[in-house]
């Protein structure tokens, strides 16, 4: 091998091993994160990467996709298994770009979406004015309530009413409150809009049952496949019924034609080109360990495991917006205690314990800098902590927030975050 690649090579093969070190010895706080089984990785790191697959299986316009067109139907089949869908779609490459494809399949530029507003907790890819989503077409949002952090579904019909959107949008990316999907449909239907749920969060914490389920009642789910659902980096679109598309679209030979179809083509040719055929072959494996009778057990102990984590901030005097947690994470607003989430992200680095910054309802600071941090449950309850464990990792978060700039103390409790850490291994 020419030296330089050697060089390269090597130098990525130690980045990799200090990453993984990194994860090994330090608590993974963030919500949107989790630790993929060995099987997952190592389906990601095989021989399809090499593979074009552009098209669907059975319908490719490349050869020699046999193989590829067994494993890209195993994880559309094990999916639409672990969620009841009648249709789902395995190729976005990441929940934005499922959102994406729905976008492009659903909407003409300037169409109006109603969405959860960014910095009350949704989503980039829901209309924010940054994203493409919020530059092609006419986002309005909804949010939640100053007093009680959560959304108040009276004002989200008025607002429906009020701008008529062709989409409306319930899903999140910090909201720790389960969704009434039934009543969005409602909203939804007297408008003639399409409901789509994006479950990017909580998709693992719905496959076991643990929360309200979307399939139902809403007509479009995306959802990405790494944060509770356990699986890589990556995305997915489903139905939980098929429909004919609501706009009287036909084929040239006056067929009506499926949403299906129209979803399959906002993805491909619409919104990508060849799929990731490692990556959707280890969403296949994630979703076969979904649907082991385990990852029901993974699911409680996420939910119990936010909820001690929850309860021990509220007794420490934290405000946790909304109170309390029904999910894998939640939204602590720092003001109280005087503190932004940038500084304490920080802190909290040094003594190898990792959260993200993050925007508060009706924050007076810039998303660089923020009043609040996230915390979710979904990494370290892979890792195997229990209530007590989660109430242990509050306790040194607490000392960190009241001493943020204390280095001999962050130094220690590094020391002891590391040791802890050797009780749940990893890889
Ligand atoms: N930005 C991701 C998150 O951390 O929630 C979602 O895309």
């Amino acid at each position: 091998m020419p030296s330089q690649i050697c060089n390269v090579n090597s130098k990525v093969t130690t980045l990799i091993n200090q990453e993984l070190d990194r994860q090994r010895r330090g608590i993974e706080l963030i919500a949107s994160e989790n630790f993929t089984s060995q099987n997952v990785i190592n389906a990601m790191g095989s021989c399809l990467t090499n593979k074009y697959a552009e098209g669907y299986p059975g319908k490719r316009y490349y050869g020699g996709c046999e193989v590829v067109d067994e494993i890209e139907q195993l994880a559309i089949d094990s999916l639409k298994k672990l969620f009841g869908a009648e249709y789902a779609n395995v190729q976005p490459h990441s929940g934005a770009q499922a959102n994406a494809a729905v976008f492009l399949a659903c909407l003409s530029a300037g169409d109006t979406v109603l969405g959860f507003d960014l910095s009350h907790g949704g989503h980039l890819s829901h209309g924010s004015p940054v994203n493409y989503s919020g530059k092609i077409y006419n986002p309005v949002f909804y949010g939640v309530e100053e007093e009680t952090g959560m959304i108040d579904m009276d004002k989200v019909e008025a607002l429906a009413n009020l701008h008529r959107p062709k989409l409306i949008i319930c899903g999140a990316s910090a909201y720790a409150r389960d969704w009434d999907y039934q009543r969005f449909r409602k909203i939804a239907d007297d408008l003639n809009a399409l409901l789509l749920a994006d479950i990017a969060h909580p998709a693992g914490l719905i496959a076991t049952s643990l929360l309200n389920d979307p399939i139902p009642h809403c007509h479009i789910v995306t959802s990405t496949t790494h944060k509770t659902l356990r699986g890589p980096r990556g995305g997915i679109i489903m139905m939980g019924k098929d429909f004919p598309n609501p706009w009287g679209r036909r084929t040239r030979k006056g067929k009506e034609i499926m949403m299906s179809s129209i979803l399959n083509s906002g993805v491909f040719p619409g919104m990508q080109g060849g799929p990731l055929e490692h990556v959707i072959a280890a969403k296949a494996v994630a979703f076969g360990e979904a649907l082991d009778p385990s990852f029901i057990s993974y699911g409680k102990n996420v939910i119990a495991n936010a909820k001690a984590m929850a309860e021990a901030f509220v007794s420490k005097g934290y405000n946790i917006i909304s109170g309390g947690t029904d999910n894998h994470l939640m939204l602590i607003d720092l003001r109280n205690k005087n503190k932004t989430g940038k500084e304490i992200e920080k802190a909290l680095i040094e003594a190898d314990i990792t959260v993200n910054k993050n925007m508060v309802p009706f924050d007076d600071k810039s998303p660089f800098v923020t009043s609040g941090i996230r915390v979710g449950t979904a990494a370290i309850t892979t890792r195997g902590f229990e209530p007590q464990d989660c109430v242990k990792v509050v306790d040194w978060i607490d000392q960190i927030v009241m001493n943020p700039e204390d280095d001999n103390m962050l130094k220690s409790l590094k020391s002891e975050v590391n040791e802890f850490m050797t009780q749940f291994p990893l890889y």
